[in-house]
């Protein structure tokens, strides 16, 4: 049985990672889509950079929770007929054991540069502007994707979608395209859908099935009934 997760901040809520929903979406008064956009970074880069080194910073003092390691056991049982496709640029996911997985908005820990496309794995703050470690040049930026920019890994994706047997949908809004669009996609070629979530999202009504409550109990729950065990 092929299977797609896709997940999105609902899976690392528990772990104190805030969602996007929490602080009605603002950071600092700033709505996040106006600090997650190129234009933003163009314009107020110190402001956008604050805000992803607070994020980067915040990483080391959370862990994976219940959900994450669940998604892992059960990796390690079918390996690759799971994919987790994550809207997520934390590393709960690889830190609780997957590796099958898919940063379709990127990743904090990682900084791309504007000058050579090099990415180099960062666990530090860029807002002090330093050198890239390839070319030296003072051009990094956060390695995530913005607002009007191309997710990363859309093939592999769409791939995928098109052989699951199951699609499931873990603590997301469905707020976001193209990610919101995914349960259309894989239903529309005979997937399976399930949406595991605290609350209803806004594509609730799209799935065959739909739990509430939250994802460290309801995730181990639905892979010890795939798994029979
Ligand atoms: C693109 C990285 C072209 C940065 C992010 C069609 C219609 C309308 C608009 C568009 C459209 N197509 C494109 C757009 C524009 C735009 C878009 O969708 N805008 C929205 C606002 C309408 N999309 C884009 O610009 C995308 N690019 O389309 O390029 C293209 C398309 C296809 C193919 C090729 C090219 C790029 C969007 C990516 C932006 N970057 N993140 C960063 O993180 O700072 S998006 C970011 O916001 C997240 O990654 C995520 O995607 C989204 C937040 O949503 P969620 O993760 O769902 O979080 P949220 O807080 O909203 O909800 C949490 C949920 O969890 C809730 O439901 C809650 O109930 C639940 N929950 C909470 N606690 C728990 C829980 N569930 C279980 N347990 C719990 N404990």
């Amino acid at each position: 049985m092929r299977i797609v997760v896709l997940t999105g901040a609902g899976v690392s809520a528990e772990s104190g990672v805030p969602t996007f929903r929490d602080a009605d979406g603002l950071w600092e008064g700033h709505r996040v889509e106006d600090v997650a956009t190129p234009e933003a970074f163009e314009y107020q880069p110190s402001v956008v950079h604050r805000f992803y080194d607070a994020r980067r910073a915040a990483l080391a003092t959370v862990d994976p929770n219940p959900a994450h390691h669940a998604l892992a056991r059960l990796e390690e049982a079918i390996g690759d007929d799971l994919l987790v496709v994550t809207q997520n640029i934390d590393d709960l996911h690889e830190r609780g054991g997957s590796t099958r997985v898919v940063h379709m908005h990127g990743r904090l820990r990682s900084a791309w540069c504007r000058a050579c496309d090099g990415r180099t794995d960062w666990h530090d703050d860029l807002a002090d502007h330093p050198p890239c470690p390839r070319c030296g040049v003072t051009e990094l930026r956060p390695d995530v994707v913005w607002f009007g920019e191309i997710p990363y890994e859309m093939d592999r994706i769409s791939a995928a979608l098109d052989r699951a047997d199951v699609f499931v949908s873990i603590g997301t809004s469905g707020a976001v395209y193209p990610a919101a669009g995914f349960v259309q996609y894989a239903g529309g070629r005979g997937a399976h859908t399930v949406e595991l979530n605290l609350e209803p999202s806004a594509g609730s009504a799209l799935f065959a099935e739909a739990r509430q409550g939250p994802a460290s109990v309801l995730v181990p729950r639905w892979v010890s009934e795939v798994l029979g065990s």
